[in-house]
């Protein structure tokens, strides 16, 4: 049987996680996260393609293909998140369902970062747990699209 095949988006600076800001962040990696994920897609029968970009463009040209060829879209933008029409047109044209993602909380934290560009395209939005974010945005993702 085919999988459902979800794309996971991580923006800039994503790639320097587990190296500072623990306090805000957590210390786990990009890396270690995608290892658990792994084990949470296999769980869920899911394929997902766990990917990290500092460039905005390649995030548009990700999320596009994400709309052609995934079932659905789970996406740390980062700071992109407060600035990207780019990022907002682009997941606006996807016909798939998309989970915004956060680590932190961003309500509870400077006030630049209380604005998503984001979040109205977004079938929902988790954040403020962590790296465990990711595995409830999968599971939340499995049942949006097995429904
Ligand atoms: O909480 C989140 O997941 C954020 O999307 C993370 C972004 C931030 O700009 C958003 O407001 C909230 C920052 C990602 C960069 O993470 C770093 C980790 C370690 C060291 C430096 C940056």
């Amino acid at each position: 049987m085919n999988k459902f095949k979800i794309m996971v988006v991580n923006g800039p600076n994503m790639n320097l996680l587990g190296t500072r800001e623990p306090e805000i962040y957590g210390s786990d990696t990009l890396a270690s996260i995608e290892k658990r994920l792994s084990q949470c897609a296999q769980d869920h029968a899911l394929d997902i393609d766990f990917r990290q970009s500092n460039h905005e463009g390649e995030l548009v040209t990700w999320i596009q293909e994400a709309g052609q060829s995934f079932s659905g879209i789970i996406i740390n933008p980062a700071a992109y998140t407060h600035t990207s029409v780019a990022i907002l047109d682009a997941l606006k044209a996807c016909q798939i369902p998309v989970i915004e993602l956060h680590l932190s909380n961003p309500y509870a934290r400077e006030r630049f970062r209380r604005r998503s560009l984001i979040s109205p395209v977004a079938t929902g939005v988790i954040c403020g747990f962590g790296a465990y974010g990711y595995e409830l945005a999968l599971t939340t993702m499995a049942n949006l699209v097995k429904d």
